[in-house]
């Protein structure tokens, strides 16, 4: 890809946290880096062993494969290859290769002194992840407790975990993080459709300032957060829905056991109803 007219400004060195100069280039339009060397290795090395994992399994139909966990029974002990040290190896592969992504992530807002928002970002999805895969296994005892890689199997995992709680609806926490999945969504539809309203007019008309947006919901509904505040809120409300997840995760199992219906009694036994 051609270096766009502005974009040489913008290549200056420095700001990496590692290496120095040492891989501080871009390739076409990608900034390498250490952490671009780290996570293309371990994505590339952790997706290899995905197929190799696969080739000794009963199918190479990419619907079916599943690189399961070692069995519960083996506790936190490292596997055999075939009976679950895949699947260890490859996660932590996963680790290195999203935390990778988050550094390489941090080492471009360096060089472009901008905030590190977006790998803090980030960086909730990876602890939702990990949360899954090691903080939950760890603190159940067995990495039998992290979740199959196979695009069907993953699906089984999460239901199965799911009924084993009876009704998993039922977890307060759960209710919260859906809460905030579903405000998210209202958030980015009416910012989207805002923006598009004021900016993507008829040709001929002219395109709408913010203050055209914000006076649209003073009309409509009394206030208006604002341009920035909307990011705000919805960063904030994206953050959560992840944090709140990985939060429902660590309720179900280490913190409880047994029917989530029942964790309700003690609202049934207060006595003013
Ligand atoms: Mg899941 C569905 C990946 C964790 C519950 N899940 C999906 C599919 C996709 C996927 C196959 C669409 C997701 C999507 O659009 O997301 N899940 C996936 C990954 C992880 C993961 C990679 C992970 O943590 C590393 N899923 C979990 C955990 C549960 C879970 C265990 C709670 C979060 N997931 C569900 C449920 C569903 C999915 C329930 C579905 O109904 C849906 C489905 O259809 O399953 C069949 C948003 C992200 C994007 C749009 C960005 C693009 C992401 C692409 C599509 C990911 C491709 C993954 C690829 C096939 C995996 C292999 C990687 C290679 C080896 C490099
Ligand atoms: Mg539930 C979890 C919603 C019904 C059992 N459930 C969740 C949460 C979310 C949710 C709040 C998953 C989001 C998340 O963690 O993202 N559930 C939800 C909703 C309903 C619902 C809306 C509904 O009925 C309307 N759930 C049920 C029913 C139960 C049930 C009642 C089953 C019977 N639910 C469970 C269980 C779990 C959830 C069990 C969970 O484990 C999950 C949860 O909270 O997990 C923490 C977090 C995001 C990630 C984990 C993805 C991380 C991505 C990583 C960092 C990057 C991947 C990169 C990829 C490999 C790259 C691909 C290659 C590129 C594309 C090139
Ligand atoms: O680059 C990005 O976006 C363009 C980053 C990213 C992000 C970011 C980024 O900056 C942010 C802020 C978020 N995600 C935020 C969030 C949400 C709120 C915290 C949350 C809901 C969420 N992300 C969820 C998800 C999901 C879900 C719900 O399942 C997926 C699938 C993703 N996010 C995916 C992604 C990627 C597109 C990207 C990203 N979120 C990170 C890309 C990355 O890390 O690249 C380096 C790694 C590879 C190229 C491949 C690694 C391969 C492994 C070694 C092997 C595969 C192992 C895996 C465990 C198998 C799973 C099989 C499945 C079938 C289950």
């Amino acid at each position: 890809m051609a270096l766009l007219s502005f974009e040489r400004k913008y290549r200056v060195r420095g700001g990496t946290l590692i290496g120095g100069d040492l891989f501080d280039f871009w390739v076409g339009p990608f900034y390498v880096g250490f952490f671009g060397v780290t996570a293309a290795i371990a994505a590339l090395l952790g997706t290899l062993l995905i197929f190799a994992s696969a080739s000794q399994g009963p199918t190479l139909n990419p619907w079916l494969i599943s690189i399961d966990p070692p069995p519960i029974e083996a506790g936190l002990a490292a596997a055999p290859l075939n009976a679950g040290g895949y699947w260890q190896i490859i996660t932590v592969c996963a680790l290195i290769a999203f935390v990778s992504w988050a550094l390489r992530q941090v080492e471009i807002c360096r060089k472009l002194g901008m905030g590190y928002h977006v790998p803090v970002a980030f960086s909730f999805a990876i602890l939702a992840y990990a949360t899954l895969v090691v903080i939950r296994p760890i603190w159940l005892g067995a990495w039998g407790h992290g979740f199959p890689y196979g695009i069907f199997t993953h699906l089984d995992w999460v239901s199965n975990t799911g009924y084993s709680y009876v009704n998993f609806h039922y977890n307060p926490l759960h209710m919260v993080a859906i809460t905030f999945f579903f405000t998210t969504c209202l958030a980015l539809a009416l910012h989207g459709a805002l923006v598009l309203s004021a900016v993507n007019v008829p040709k001929g008309t002219e395109v709408k300032s913010p203050e055209y947006e914000d006076t649209f919901f003073r009309d409509f509904i009394g206030y208006s957060i604002g341009t920035v505040g909307i990011h705000r809120l919805g960063l904030l409300l994206a953050l959560n829905a992840g944090f709140w997840s990985a939060a429902c995760m660590i309720l179900a199992g280490p913190l409880y056991q047994g029917s989530f219906p029942e964790w309700w009694s003690w609202w049934r036994s207060i006595p003013i109803w």
